[in-house]
């Protein structure tokens, strides 16, 4: 791979670790409270999906979405403006973090109600492939959205409609405090979407991120093909469930699993890799372009107004009981 496209990689992975980080500071500051949902130790299934994609392909994301956003080069501003609750958020202030979206940049909507993007996804394909465009449709779910019934009838019917969609099931093992084998019987998510007729690939350490490029760029090549496939990309979500402290105390998981996979941290490999190749100082200057980037956008946000109160009740789905 070209040095150009490894940097790249470098890049997007370190962009929303660094925004989560801001994020953290915020939160920590007291200058937010807003429900968060990190995506710290997962950034290399976001990155190395994106970076097999075209503009004109189109994502939906779930409650977890800060690091799909910035990888399919949604705007920062509007990200950081949407968080903090300003009018010059994607949303106007009135979704928060786990609403983000960006038509420009493809992606679509992202919807807090677990498994409930997978189906507006599928609808896309649909679109796609009636108006005979170009894109591929590619939802982003976790193993939780798996439980939901809406998920089987959405690979069933990708798979018996020829859809031009990629799943992307993103494994950290829990749904909010519970292990994946309380809830399935086995962690092993991929083997039992396969026997639908869609084309699987698990990814057993998805912090690497060369793997999960070289997966994606194959699994959404058969895409567009109106071949639907599935990546399950096993990764580990580092912080609390939602918000920006850890949570080794709580006793759902042990201490050493945390530990084990903040070793296998998706920053630490490339950047251990680029280094080998002697890329230190283009390191040095992503970093610093980025933090700029990430500091312009918190005070766009910082200085934007709040939503109007005339604005309570439009854009939402509201009954006003007088
Ligand atoms: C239908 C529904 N049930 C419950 C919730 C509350 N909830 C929010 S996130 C979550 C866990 C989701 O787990 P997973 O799909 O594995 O995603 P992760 O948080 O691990 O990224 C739950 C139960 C919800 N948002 N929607
Ligand atoms: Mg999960």
């Amino acid at each position: 791979m070209e040095a150009s496209e490894l940097l790249g990689l470098y890049s997007g992975i370190f962009k929303i670790r660094a925004v989560e980080e801001k994020l953290t500071e915020l939160f920590n500051s007291g200058i937010t409270n807003a429900p968060v949902h990190l995506s710290i130790g997962q950034e290399a299934v976001a990155v190395g999906v994106m970076a097999a994609l075209k503009p004109q392909d189109k994502i939906v994301s779930n409650h977890r979405c800060h690091a799909h956003y910035l990888a399919k080069g949604g705007d920062m501003k509007k990200m950081f403006a949407e968080i903090l609750g300003k009018q010059t958020g994607c949303c106007k202030g009135k979704g928060g973090s786990m609403h983000l979206f960006d038509d420009e940049a493809g992606h679509i909507v992202s919807i807090s109600t677990v498994g409930a993007g997978i189906p507006i996804a599928v609808g896309i394909a649909v679109a796609l492939k009636m108006r005979g465009d170009s894109g591929i449709a590619v939802v982003f779910l976790g193993d939780g959205a798996v439980e939901q019934g809406v998920f089987w009838e959405s690979i069933n019917y990708a798979s018996v409609q020829k859809l031009p969609i990629l799943f992307v099931c993103e494994n950290n093992l829990y749904a909010t405090h519970s292990h994946i084998l309380t809830r399935q019987p086995s962690e092993i998510i991929a083997s039992r979407v396969k026997p639908h007729g869609i084309a699987t690939c698990r990814i057993d350490n998805a912090n690497d991120i060369l793997r999960v490029r070289n997966v994606a760029v194959a699994m959404s090549s058969l895409a567009r093909k109106s071949k639907p496939a599935f990546i399950e990309a096993c990764t580990y979500r580092i912080r609390e469930h939602w918000g920006v402290a850890e949570d080794g105390n709580l006793g759902y998981r042990s201490r050493e699993e945390v530990e084990r996979w903040k070793e296998n941290c998706p920053l630490k490999n490339i950047r251990a890799l680029l280094v080998k190749k002697g890329l230190a100082d283009e390191i040095s200057e992503i970093e610093f372009g980025i933090i700029e980037e990430i500091n312009a956008a918190v005070s766009f946000a910082l200085n934007s107004a709040d939503p109007d109160r005339e604005e309570l009740y439009t854009d939402v789905f509201a009954e006003v009981v007088e």
